[in-house]
């Protein structure tokens, strides 16, 4: 394997993860098969007991998914990542590796809808309570903590109100409490943040999104920073069997080739298509942390090292002429995920956050007029045209 340590990020995405395999190929191949042959009775007994090295079963290990994964732990700066089914089975593997009975979470107000409702709905049946606040004032992460919080969990930016914590605070307020910080973070990517250089101790993506990038995969991953929690989630993931397949492991890894340069262009279309919104007068409010009007943009500056690809903003007419805009673009697509070389335009409180209820959103401050854009790779003066012809429906 090429030796990668002094190579430069992009260059990183380009050939991260890559072995040698049989004849050679450039790119790892396609190892579709559920499980792989023994050599012996004996040699299948010492791969079980961990006394050989090997391939056994792909839930357990896969050579196309290891690929993949080795790629991402390095472009993370982690020691090792696990890839799995979703960003949901990901996230739920981390909670369930990590929590017990009368364990207590603090999280993010504004998340993604269904991880939220996992901690609220699901993990409270086995006596896990979560306290939800808003981790962009540090201050409330501090009140939230309780002797038993086992897990701080963030998102920065957090879908879909864009809102940015400081993660080296949030870090040190965990490990004041022997407590652990769990980092989202979908919405930067490597690229752009790295939080395990800022005192995070579990990173995790939806690699539906920036990481694949082609809006053709549903996946997700998990970075731990040592090899103890490492092999503390393999053995959960194992047995939840939330596992990545071959195929989608292969598309991923090839979607990190681009990362680098599809990042620079989400960061330089979103900055321009926010400042035009910011400067409309049919625009309320903006949330860019590109934008100095964004509460988190000094926090950013020194945690990211671009702004992202993704914008929520609020119309004047409200709901009523947010659905006008998402009825009449063309170029920008009417959809929910984000991440993608396409433009997607979609609404949190009847989509993507429907299910944390009016309460929580409001609580979160996801007003129902709220419209969340993912900016893609397209031009952007085109992008700002449909957006520009649709608000000229709005009356
Ligand atoms: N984390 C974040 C920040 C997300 O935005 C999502 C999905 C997930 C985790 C879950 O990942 P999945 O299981 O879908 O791979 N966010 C979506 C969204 O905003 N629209 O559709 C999905």
């Amino acid at each position: 394997m090429l030796q990668n340590k002094n190579l430069h990020f992009d260059s990183k995405c380009v050939h991260s993860g890559i072995s040698e395999y049989e004849f050679g190929p450039v790119v790892p191949p396609i190892y579709q098969t559920s499980t792989f042959k023994f050599e012996s009775a004996e040699h299948g007994a010492s791969l079980f007991k961990g006394e050989a090295e090997g391939y056994i079963y792909t839930r357990m290990k896969n050579p196309t998914i290891e690929a993949m994964e080795n790629s991402i732990a390095e472009l993370e700066g982690g020691h090792k990542a696990l890839g799995c089914a979703s960003g949901m089975a990901a996230i739920s593997t981390v909670f369930t590796a990590l929590l017990k009975a009368g364990d207590h979470v603090v999280c993010s107000k504004s998340v993604y809808g269904p991880t939220l409702t996992l901690l609220q709905s699901v993990l409270s049946k086995f006596n896990i309570e979560s306290t939800f606040v808003d981790t962009e004032a540090t201050e409330q992460i501090k009140q939230a903590i309780k002797p038993n919080t086992r897990i701080v969990y963030v998102e920065s930016p957090a879908n879909p109100m864009i809102s940015i914590t400081d993660i080296d605070a949030a870090a040190k307020l965990a490990h004041n409490n022997k407590a652990l910080l769990v980092v989202d973070n979908t919405f930067m990517s490597p690229a752009l943040q790295q939080p395990f250089k800022l005192g995070a101790d579990v990173v995790l993506h939806s690699m539906t999104k920036f990481l694949n990038g082609h809006a053709d995969v549903v996946a997700g991953i998990i970075i731990t920073k040592d090899e103890e929690m490492y092999l503390n989630m393999r053995k959960t993931l194992n047995q939840l069997g939330g596992v990545i397949d071959p195929f989608n492991s292969f598309l991923v890894h090839r979607g990190l080739k681009t990362l680098s340069i599809r990042m620079q262009r989400h960061c330089e279309n979103a900055m321009l298509i926010a400042e035009y919104l910011e400067k409309h007068p049919k625009i309320k409010w903006v949330r860019y942390p590109g934008l100095k009007s964004h509460p988190g943009y000094n926090v950013g500056l020194k945690q990211h090292a671009g702004h992202g690809g993704m914008i929520s903003f609020e119309l004047n007419g409200g709901f009523k002429a947010g659905e006008t805009v998402m009825n009449n673009v063309k170029l920008c697509q009417l959809a929910v995920s984000l991440g993608g070389v396409e433009t997607l335009i979609q609404h949190p409180a009847s989509m993507t956050h429907l299910s944390m209820g009016a309460e929580a959103r409001k609580s979160a401050g996801i007003t129902e007029g709220l419209v969340r854009l993912s900016v893609g790779i397209e031009n952007a003066n085109d992008i700002i045209s449909d957006l520009e012809q649709a608000l000229s429906k709005t009356s």
